[in-house]
């Protein structure tokens, strides 16, 4: 029997609405194509509340985080506007079930890119790259999920800050980061740890938007992935990423 799509997108868009985990998706695995099919239908009802895409996301994009969450393939979620924090803003944990913090760099596209694209076509559609956080919220109980609950539940994303944009003038290849929690080092990292390049990244995203139909325009923001694996976060406290020659971003949790 295939999926329920709607009911499942229905039920993720719950969860996500109202912060409140939701069991794992029941009865045989289903397919990865079904998954992203849930996860386009959960955010066309975003879209329908007047909601709009911004871009999108890549995840399990460095080997600590496909570790950590017990995976072996990229996968990729939707942003939308309203998931965009101010960076040096508050963010309200309330509006999470069981939110985590990932160090990112984001790229933002002067041009559509979709299908098979080399690394030097998806460096020529960057318009500006930014340090970036995520907030990863997966709406799952207890934080348990299969690669296809994880699709479906839009990869997880539920947030995320843009710090300044530059011109892509720069080697991206190994830029050393640092994501602190009140001032203090919390994860160290590197550019390299995505991927190898977060170039990588981008032609991945680039070839994961035409197989699921996720939009790539110009003026969209790609979230590379994670450098490091994710740290939880709770409230009353400040979150602040540098990357070397980007700059930094932060924010602050508020109850
Ligand atoms: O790397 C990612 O952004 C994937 C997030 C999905 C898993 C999680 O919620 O930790
Ligand atoms: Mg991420």
């Amino acid at each position: 029997m295939s999926a329920d799509i709607a009911a499942l997108a229905a039920k993720l868009d719950d969860a996500a609405r109202f912060a409140k985990a939701t069991p794992q998706i029941a009865g045989e695995p289903i397919s990865v194509g079904d998954a992203y099919a849930v996860q386009k239908t959960s955010i066309q009802k975003r879209l329908a509340r007047g909601e709009r895409i911004v871009g999108m996301k890549m995840g399990f994009t460095s080997r600590a985080k496909m570790i950590q969450m017990n995976v072996s393939d990229l996968i990729c979620g939707r942003l939308t506007d309203a998931m965009m924090a101010e960076d040096g803003g508050a963010i309200s944990f309330k509006k999470f079930v069981h939110p985590r913090v990932e160090p990112e760099v984001a790229f933002l596209l002067r041009k559509p890119l979709i299908g098979k694209v080399t690394p030097l076509q998806a460096l020529d559609a960057v318009e500006a790259i930014a340090p970036a956080l995520e907030i990863i919220d997966s709406r799952y109980e207890n934080f348990k999920f299969s690669l296809t609950d994880v699709i479906a539940d839009n990869s997880s994303s539920s947030a995320f800050v843009i710090g300044p944009w530059r011109k892509p003038d720069i080697d991206i290849a190994n830029l050393g980061m640092v994501m602190s929690i009140n001032g203090r080092p919390q994860a160290f990292g590197s550019t390299a740890a995505i991927l190898g390049h977060p170039l990588r990244s981008l032609v991945s995203a680039a070839r994961l938007a035409a197989e699921f139909d996720v939009d790539m325009s110009a003026g969209n923001i790609v979230m590379a992935g994670g450098a490091t694996a994710a740290s939880a976060l709770s409230a009353h406290i400040y979150v602040s990423l540098e990357v070397e020659a980007l700059g930094r971003c932060g924010f602050s949790v508020e109850d």
